[in-house]
C-alpha cells in the first residue's frame, strides 16, 4: 500500500512513521496508510508558512480568487469519489458524505467570491480635513485544528477563509480521518498556491497540535473538537497573545409543542438525534416534550428508530452508519449504562447489531422518562443516544431547554409563530431552528454558539472575515 504523504513547504514528504485508517463499517478493512510528521516536519511546515507570508499576504484578490474557485471546481467534480472516502474512513452514510464533499466544493467557491467582496470602511475623524480609513489585513500563519466528525467540511470552512483572507495555514487532521485530509491537500497542492502557504501535518496532537500551541509564528489556531481540548487551545493561546476560535460541543434541546406536526416533529428528531450517527455536535440529544402530545411523540418516536437501518455506510439501505471507533463506541455503551443506572428507562435501541462485515455498529437509543439533571441529559455523548424530557408546558420547555452549559443550537416544533418567535427571543444559544432539526446547516451564513459550546469570532459567511483578518485604523491628513 503507497503511504500517503505530508505536504510541507510545496512537497509530498515520507516520515519515519505511519499510520493507517480503519473502516468502521468493515475494521477488517484499511482505507489507507499516512506518514506521521514529527517535530522537525512540523517546525519544517510552520517555517514554510512563515516564509511564505509576506508574499501570499500581498497576493491579488483575483489570484485568489482563482485558486480557491479551482479548489471548489474539483471538490464538485468528484463529490462522489470524495463521499466514498470519507464514508469508508468515518461511518457516515453514502448521501450524508457526499452532502458533505459537496458542501466543502460549496464552501471554496463561496470564498473565492468572499476574496473579492472583502471591503473597509472610510470615515471622517473628529479632526477637520483628516480621513480615517478602516481596513481588514491578513492575520499570518494560522494553525487549523479539526475533528473526525466532518473530515472535509470542517476543514473546508476553516482553511477557505484562510487562504482567501491572505493568511498561510498549517492543518493538523483529527488522526482518525488522515483520508479526506490528504485529498482536499492534494487537490490544494495542484490548484497554484506559492510554495509554503499551505501545509498539511497529519500527525499526533501530542507533537502537532502541541507545536501549533507553543510557536510564536503561529498567530491564531482556529480549533473544533472536545470542550477538554479546547480548554488547553486557549490557555496555550491566550499566554502568548495568538488569536484563537473554539467549537465545541453541544447538548441541543429541540422543544415539541403540543401543537406541533407531528410528523415533522417526529423527523426533525430523528434527523438531528440519529443521522450522522448523532456524532455531530449540532445533534439534538435533549428532546423536550409537552405534556399532552407526550405520548403520541414517544409512540411514533419508537416506531421511526426502530425502522432506521443501520449499516454498512457504503450499501445503499444503510440508513445510520456505525460509530466511528472503538471508543467512541465504548463512551456510547457506557452513558446508555449511566442512563439505566439514574432511572431512566431505555424504550429501544443501545444494542450491539450484526451485520455482514465486522464494524461498530450500534442501533439508535431513545429513553423516556428523564430528567434534566441526569448525566445523561447534561454530558456530551457523541453518538446515536437521544432522551425525552416531559415537560408540563411552554415556559418549562424554554427553561429546560436553556438550563445546560452548552449554547450550540436549539430547535422547536410547533405551529405557532408566537410561540416560535418567543422561543427564538428566549432561546440561549447561537442557533435556532424552527420546525427543523437542530443539525444540518448552511455554508454561507454564520455558525457557532455560545457559552461552553463556542468561543470567539464566529465561522462561516461572510462573519469569517471576523477571525481570519486583523482591523487596521489610518488616519490620513492629505
Ligand atoms: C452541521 O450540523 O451541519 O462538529 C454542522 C460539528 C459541527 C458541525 C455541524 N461543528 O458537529
Amino acid at each position: 500500500m503507497s503511504v500517503h504523504q505530508n505536504f510541507i513547504a510545496g512537497e509530498w514528504r515520507a516520515s519515519s512513521e505511519t499510520c493507517r485508517n480503519i473502516n468502521p463499517s468493515d475494521t477488517g478493512e484499511v482505507v489507507g496508510e499516512y506518514s506521521l510528521a514529527d517535530a522537525s516536519d512540523t517546525e519544517r511546515a510552520i517555517s514554510a508558512a512563515a516564509e511564505a507570508f509576506p508574499g501570499w499576504s500581498g497576493s491579488g484578490i483575483q489570484q485568489r480568487f482563482d485558486i480557491l474557485d479551482t479548489i471548489g471546481t474539483e471538490i464538485l467534480a468528484r463529490k462522489v469519489e470524495l463521499g466514498r472516502l470519507l464514508a469508508r474512513e468515518e461511518g457516515k452514510t453514502l448521501p450524508e458524505a457526499i452532502g458533505e464533499a459537496a458542501r466543502a466544493g460549496q464552501i471554496f467557491k463561496f470564498f473565492a467570491g468572499e476574496a473579492l467582496r472583502l471591503t473597509g470602511e472610510l470615515v471622517r475623524s473628529v479632526r477637520p480635513g483628516i480621513n480615517v480609513e478602516i481596513t481588514r489585513e491578513p492575520v499570518g500563519v494560522i494553525g487549523i485544528v479539526t475533528p473526525w466528525n466532518f473530515p472535509i467540511a470542517i476543514p473546508a470552512w476553516k482553511i477557505a477563509p484562510a487562504l482567501a483572507f491572505g493568511n498561510c495555514v498549517v492543518f493538523k487532521p483529527a488522526s482518525l480521518v488522515p483520508g479526506s485530509a490528504w485529498a482536499l491537500a492534494d487537490i490544494i497542492s495542484r490548484a497554484g498556491l506559492p510554495k509554503g502557504v499551505f501545509n498539511l501535518a497529519m500527525g499526533p496532537g501530542s507533537i502537532v497540535g502541541n507545536a501549533l500551541l507553543e510557536d510564536p509564528r503561529i498567530r491564531a489556531v482556529s480549533f473544533t473538537g472536545s470542550v477538554e481540548t479546547g480548554h488547553r487551545v486557549a490557555t496555550a493561546c491566550a499566554a502568548r497573545g495568538a488569536k484563537f476560535q473554539l467549537e465545541m460541543g453541544g447538548k441541543n434541546p429541540l422543544v415539541v409543542l403540543n401543537d406541533a406536526d407531528i410528523d415533522i416533529a417526529v423527523d426533525c428528531a430523528v434527523n438531528g438525534a440519529f443521522f450522522s450517527t448523532g456524532q455531530r455536535c449540532t445533534a439534538s440529544s435533549r428532546l423536550i416534550v409537552e405534556d399532552s402530545i407526550h405520548d403520541r411523540f414517544v409512540d411514533a418516536m419508537v416506531d421511526a428508530t426502530r425502522s432506521l437501518r443501520v449499516g454498512n455506510a457504503i450499501e445503499e439501505t444503510t440508513q445510520i452508519g456505525p460509530v466511528v471507533d472503538q471508543v467512541q463506541y465504548d463512551q456510547d455503551v457506557d452513558y446508555i449504562g449511566i442512563g439505566k443506572r439514574e432511572g431512566a428507562t431505555l424504550v429501544t435501541g443501545g444494542e450491539p447489531v450484526e451485520r455482514k462485515t465486522p464494524g461498530y455498529y450500534l442501533s439508535p437509543a431513545l429513553f423516556v422518562d428523564t430528567h434534566n439533571d441526569m448525566r445523561i441529559n447534561r454530558e456530551e455523548i457523541f453518538g446515536p443516544v437521544a432522551t425525552v424530557i416531559r415537560v408540563a408546558d411552554e415556559d418549562e420547555a424554554t427553561a429546560v431547554a436553556n438550563d445546560t452549559d452548552f449554547g450550540l443550537s436549539t430547535g422547536i416544533c410547533t405551529r405557532s409563530m408566537a410561540a416560535a418567535e418567543r422561543f427564538k427571543q428566549a432561546s440561549r444559544a447561537g442557533m435556532v431552528m424552527v420546525n427543523l432539526p437542530t443539525a444540518g446547516v448552511d455554508y454561507h451564513v454564520p455558525f457557532g454558539g455560545i457559552k461552553a459550546s463556542s468561543y470567539g469570532a464566529r465561522e462561516q459567511g461572510s462573519y469569517a472575515a471576523e477571525f481570519y483578518t486583523s482591523v487596521k485604523t489610518a488616519y490620513v491628513s492629505p
